[in-house]
C-alpha cells in the first residue's frame, strides 16, 4: 500500500474515533442531564414524567431503582386492584396503523387471578403472524410464534420495569404435559382458551388497524342474540392457540366467530393474528 494512503486511512480513522469519543461524551453528557431532570421532576412529583425518564436511561446510574420504585408505589397498585372480565394497559404497540404518533397502549383482559399473579391476554388481535415456517411443524415450543412473542414483541412492548413483570411460566399441552421451555409471553392452549373464555362470543377478536395492515383478515362473523337474531357485529378475525390441530403441520386457531377449529390450520398461514397472552407478577418482593 502507499505511504500516502496510508496516511489517509490514518486520518479517516483518526477523524472516525475522535467522532465516537465526542459522541459517547455527549451521549454520557445528555444521560447525566436526562438523569438529572428525572430526579427534579420525581422530586417535585411528577412521577409519570420521570418514570419515563428514568426507563429511557435506565442503565445509568441508579435509574433502574428510581424507575422500579416508581412502578412499585404507582402503576402497580391498578394492576393489583384487577379482577377477571377488567382491562388494563401495559406496555404499548403500534395499533393505529399511524407510525408518526408513536405506539398506542396495549389494552389486555384479565383472564385469571392467582395470588399475587395475573393471566392477561391483548383485548384486540395485534399482528399478523404465522404460526411456523413451511417447514416447521405444530410443535409450540419449537414455532417462529413462540419466538417472535417471546423476543421481539417482549422487547419492543414493555419499558424494563414492565418487561420484568412479565413472569416465566412453565406451560403445559393439552394432554397436561408440561413442556421443557418456559414462556413469558404464550398464546393460549385450547383448553384454556376453552376454560377462560367459556361462551364462543367471549372468543370473538377484532383486529387493530395496524394488525391488518400486516395482513390479519378480518370477516364480519354471524352473530346472534338469546332470541336468534342477528345482531350487527363488527369485522373480526382469526387467532391462533398454541394447540397442534389434527392435520398435518397444523395448530389449532379460533374463527372470527369465536369456534374454536380443533382440526388446525396450517402452520404457515401468514393472515391470522397473535393474540399475546402472559402472567403479571404484581407483588414487591423481587
Ligand atoms: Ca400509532
Amino acid at each position: 500500500m502507499k505511504k500516502s494512503v496510508k496516511i489517509a486511512l490514518a486520518a479517516v480513522a483518526a477523524i472516525a474515533l475522535a467522532g465516537i469519543i465526542i459522541a459517547v461524551a455527549l451521549s454520557g453528557k445528555n444521560r447525566e442531564e436526562t438523569y438529572n431532570n428525572a430526579v427534579s421532576m420525581y422530586e417535585s412529583g411528577d412521577l409519570k414524567g420521570a418514570y419515563k425518564m428514568f426507563t429511557e436511561i435506565y442503565d445509568y446510574s441508579d435509574s433502574a431503582v428510581y424507575a422500579k420504585r416508581i412502578y412499585d408505589e404507582t402503576f402497580l397498585e391498578n394492576i393489583r386492584a384487577l379482577n377477571k372480565g377488567q382491562t388494563l394497559f401495559f406496555g404499548r404497540y403500534e395499533q393505529d396503523g399511524n407510525t408518526s404518533n408513536g405506539p398506542e397502549e396495549i389494552e389486555w383482559l384479565v383472564l385469571d387471578v392467582r395470588g399475587e399473579d395475573v393471566l392477561v391476554i391483548s383485548k384486540y388481535a395485534l399482528e399478523a403472524q404465522p404460526f411456523d415456517t413451511p417447514s416447521g411443524t405444530s410443535d409450540w415450543e419449537s414455532s417462529a410464534i413462540r419466538r417472535w412473542l417471546n423476543k421481539s414483541f417482549l422487547f419492543f412492548s414493555f419499558d424494563p420495569v414492565e418487561q420484568s413483570r412479565v413472569i416465566e411460566t412453565f406451560l403445559e399441552d393439552d394432554s397436561g404435559k408440561t413442556y421443557a421451555t418456559a414462556d413469558r409471553v404464550f398464546l393460549l392452549s385450547a383448553k384454556e382458551a376453552e376454560e377462560y373464555m367459556k361462551e364462543r362470543t367471549d372468543r370473538i377478536c377484532e383486529a387493530t388497524d395496524q394488525a391488518v395492515v400486516s395482513g390479519v383478515s378480518k370477516k364480519i362473523a354471524k352473530v346472534y342474540d338469546k332470541y336468534g337474531r342477528t345482531v350487527e357485529a363488527p369485522a373480526t378475525c382469526n387467532w391462533w392457540l398454541r394447540s397442534c390441530g389434527t392435520g398435518e403441520n397444523t395448530a389449532i386457531s379460533v374463527y372470527p366467530d369465536g369456534q374454536i377449529n380443533n382440526s388446525g390450520n396450517v402452520i404457515s398461514d401468514d393472515y391470522r393474528a397473535a393474540r399475546p397472552a402472559m402472567w403479571i407478577y404484581t407483588g414487591t418482593d423481587e
